[in-house]
């Protein structure tokens, strides 16, 4: 069976596509699924999109990652900027991270410049639109490579 790359979404993002789309644009969340899996599939990995407005609930993903995925893409939403139980949950997994912004949060207010997953990721993609998840999956795959 194929490896899994995890693909886990924060707060609100559930409302992509109908959420201020001057900031996020007008993709859904199954559009970003489907983007992902194009690239995944093509290189031998399956996905696995997971959305939630719950902390808890990213945490226990997170860990369920630990046995169940090679890799973890995320955007943490809101709780990028102010959850250190998620940073905590990442510390635990052993592969690698890549953290996600569809909107380049450095341009945004000053309370989204600082990042607590930041300091376990091995890279950040902010500002490509939801075509960040995408680039995020064959960056993902090399170092998986
Ligand atoms: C999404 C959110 O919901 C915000 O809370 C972050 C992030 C930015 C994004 O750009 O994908 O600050």
């Amino acid at each position: 069976m194929a490896e899994t790359i995890y693909i886990l979404n924060g707060p609100n993002l559930n409302l992509l596509g109908k959420r201020q789309p001057e900031i996020y644009g007008y993709d859904t969340l199954a559009d970003v699924e489907a983007a992902c899996a194009e690239v995944a599939e093509a290189a031998g990995y399956a996905i696995r999109l997971l959305q939630s407005n719950w902390e808890g609930q990213i945490i226990d993903w997170i860990h369920e990652a630990r046995n169940d995925a090679v890799g973890i893409v995320i955007n943490p939403a809101a709780f990028t900027h102010t959850s250190v139980a998620v940073l905590d949950a990442l510390n635990t997994f052993e592969g690698p991270v890549l953290e996600v912004h569809i909107s380049n949060v450095h341009k945004r207010e000053a309370f989204r410049h600082h990042s607590y997953v930041s300091l376990r990721a091995d890279g950040v993609i902010a500002g490509f639109g939801t075509e960040g998840y995408a680039l995020a999956v064959r960056r993902m795959v090399s170092l998986l490579g």
